[in-house]
């Protein structure tokens, strides 16, 4: 049998990689495995936690009030970066505004960490995979000063690190540190993530699309004119393509990453601007997307040069095999 490398193990031996090797962004990666895995724990147990054991007024059977489990995730991450000391601050899908961290150690760390703690969580009570999504940067303002906003708003092209945890069958941590792209599954009886999916690439083609279709009647002319494509026995595989739309980002994505296929939510009149975020969701996939050979655009420019006005800002989104995402532009 080959030998199984650990999580621990790749991130050490890849750490050379990093032009500003001192371990810190070794260690951060590493704080990052540690709240997946608690988060990964709750989630087996939500189904229990929600039917059974707290059936009764919304509280467990210790009598404690039960927390919605996208509040459970942002803390579980929130303090594994904030104990694990080499991050400044943080900015979050659940919180308002970013979270600056007060100790002298967090001052003087060097990176921010933008993330969705539980991305397609409405899919929870349903039994449907969801996903974490992270991005790391440096920071721009002065070590040993707290963080800014400018630390948060830095454009993708900037991000150190980035990748995501999907909770489905098994349990995945995909990340890049822009020298490719690696897979992790946890093996939960041992708690370590294991090598499972060497330097992902992205299939140039493929033949799945995601699409909330409901929306259709509000897409463009050109985005229509691709999805009849879709459904035609005209594209390159002489047979319509597969829809495949979970509504969970993450594991929409994580087929498409593996397989090939596109995923698309653009801006439609509900919601103006795209529905997705662009610090917290669409900036990390899209880097993970471009580092296995994809394509990931707001259905006009690339994501990763879109200069971040706001925090909470949402886009138009189209990510996937390259061939079908300039296909979905119209080129
Ligand atoms: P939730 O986190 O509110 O479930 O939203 C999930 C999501 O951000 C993304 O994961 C889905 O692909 C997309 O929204 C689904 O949106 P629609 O329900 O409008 O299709």
């Amino acid at each position: 049998m080959s030998k199984l490398t650990t999580l621990h193990e790749f991130i050490v031996s890849t750490q050379q990689d990093f032009p500003f090797a001192t371990g810190e962004l070794s260690r951060l990666l590493s704080d990052i495995a540690l709240a997946a895995k608690i988060v990964s724990n709750d989630l087996r147990k939500a189904g229990l936690v929600d039917h059974i054991l707290g059936a009764q007024g919304g509280q467990n059977v210790q009598g404690e009030e039960q927390q919605k489990l996208d509040v459970v995730a942002d803390a579980a991450f929130i303090r594994a970066f904030e104990n694990g000391g080499e991050v400044c601050g943080i900015a979050s899908e659940e919180n308002d505004n970013f979270l600056a961290f007060t100790s002298a150690n967090a001052q003087n760390a060097n990176y921010v960490v933008l993330f969705d703690p539980l991305d397609g969580s409405s899919n929870i009570d349903v039994n449907v995979s969801i996903g974490t999504i992270f991005s790391i940067y440096r920071r721009v303002s002065p070590v040993g000063t707290p963080a800014t906003l400018e630390d948060m708003l830095q454009p993708g092209t900037q991000q150190v690190a980035a990748g995501y945890v999907l909770y489905g069958s098994s349990t995945i941590l995909v990340y890049s540190t822009g020298n490719g792209v690696n897979g992790f599954t946890l093996d939960p009886s041992i708690g370590e993530f294991f090598l499972s999916h060497p330097d992902i690439k992205m299939p140039e083609n493929g033949r799945y699309y995601s699409v909330n279709e409901g929306n259709l009647q509000d897409f463009d002319p050109t985005l229509r004119a691709y999805l009849a494509y879709c459904q035609s026995n005209d594209n390159q595989t002489g047979k319509p393509y597969s829809g495949r739309y979970i509504g969970s980002l993450v594991a929409d994505f994580h087929r498409n990453l593996i397989k090939g296929g596109i995923y698309i939510y653009p801006a439609v009149p509900a919601a103006p601007k795209g529905r997705l975020r662009l610090l917290y969701e669409c900036n990390p996939l899209a880097f993970i997307a471009e580092q296995a050979g994809g394509l990931a655009t707001d259905g006009k420019q690339r994501i990763l040069d879109i200069p971040p006005t706001e925090l909470h800002q949402r886009v138009g989104f189209y990510i996937g095999a390259k061939l079908m995402v300039e296909k979905a532009m119209g080129l």
